[in-house]
């Protein structure tokens, strides 16, 4: 068999055109490919919906690639032992009861590919730069090449319907923080607008990762970091069961509202 240049070609473009074209109209759109935005979608595709994942960068992951100051391993608490479990990530017992930890590299690439196995489509080098909302409810997604921006071109962005939105952009929660700029004192946060993170402080933060998890503008949900930027909690540093924990809760709140 003779390799043709032009037929590899026209295999990505028509491939990647069928992909977008199948995934213009979602039942939830991520955005944030860290660990609480691939958790959130592997359940999602899981129970057959049709689900994307939206990542500025090149590669999914976020911030657990790096485990701590660089050091490629993440903790995880006992309450979450089961999703690593769930999830084919192998946990060590760490000598101090309560704490497994697992390899960094392990855990991002398992569960990217159990998600994306599950049916979760991601479109990693696109950057979310806008929402779109119709009465009063987030209902899509403006999206444009990272690139773009990078290059700091002027380019006009493409844009997505979802009946759900997932903010799952870390620490800068950056989905909520256009709808608080574009409808300001409209959240559904104390304040009615971004609380703010607070300092590190594992424990509260963990358990205000998952209390946090929640709608916060009709159509609109945070998970992850996320939740404590919206919502007022602290950091908590490399510990990751929160970050699994808050994605498998964001999943089953969106579930059942879409079986309703
Ligand atoms: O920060 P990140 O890993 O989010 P997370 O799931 O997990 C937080 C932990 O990694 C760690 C921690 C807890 O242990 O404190 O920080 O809450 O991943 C967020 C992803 O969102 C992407 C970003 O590149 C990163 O991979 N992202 C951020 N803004 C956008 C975006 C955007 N506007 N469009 C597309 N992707």
């Amino acid at each position: 068999m003779r390799l043709d240049e032009v037929t590899i070609t026209k295999a990505i473009a028509e491939r990647y055109f069928d992909k977008l074209m199948n995934n213009l109209e979602l039942d939830v759109a991520i955005v944030g490919g860290g660990p609480s935005g691939l958790v959130a979608g592997y359940f999602l595709a899981k129970a057959g919906h049709r689900v994307a994942l939206y990542e500025r960068k090149l590669s999914v992951g976020g911030g657990m690639w790096g485990g701590g100051m660089l050091f490629n391993e993440i903790v995880v608490q006992e309450d979450a032992k089961r999703l690593l479990d769930e999830l084919d990530v192998r946990a060590l017992p760490y000598k101090e009861a309560g704490y497994y930890t697992a390899d960094s590299v392990e855990a991002v690439s398992t569960i990217t590919s159990k998600a994306v196995k599950a049916g979760l489509v991601v479109f990693n080098c696109i950057s979310v730069e806008d929402i779109v909302a119709k009465d009063d409810r987030i209902s899509g997604l403006v999206i444009n090449w990272t690139a773009v921006s990078m290059a700091n071109l002027h380019v006009d962005p493409l844009s997505i319907r979802s009946r759900y939105v997932i903010d799952a952009t870390g620490h800068d929660t950056e989905v909520v923080a256009m709808v608080a700029k574009k409808a300001p004192g409209r959240l559904l946060t104390p304040s009615k607008n971004i609380e703010g993170e607070k300092f590190m402080n594992p424990e509260e933060a963990e358990r205000l990762t998952l209390e946090n998890t929640k709608e916060v503008f009709p159509g609109l949900y945070v998970a992850g970091m996320a939740c404590n930027a919206t919502f007022g909690g602290p950091r908590m540093g490399p510990i990751f069961g929160g970050m699994l924990l808050s994605g498998e809760k964001v999943a089953c709140m969106i579930l059942k509202r879409l079986s309703e």
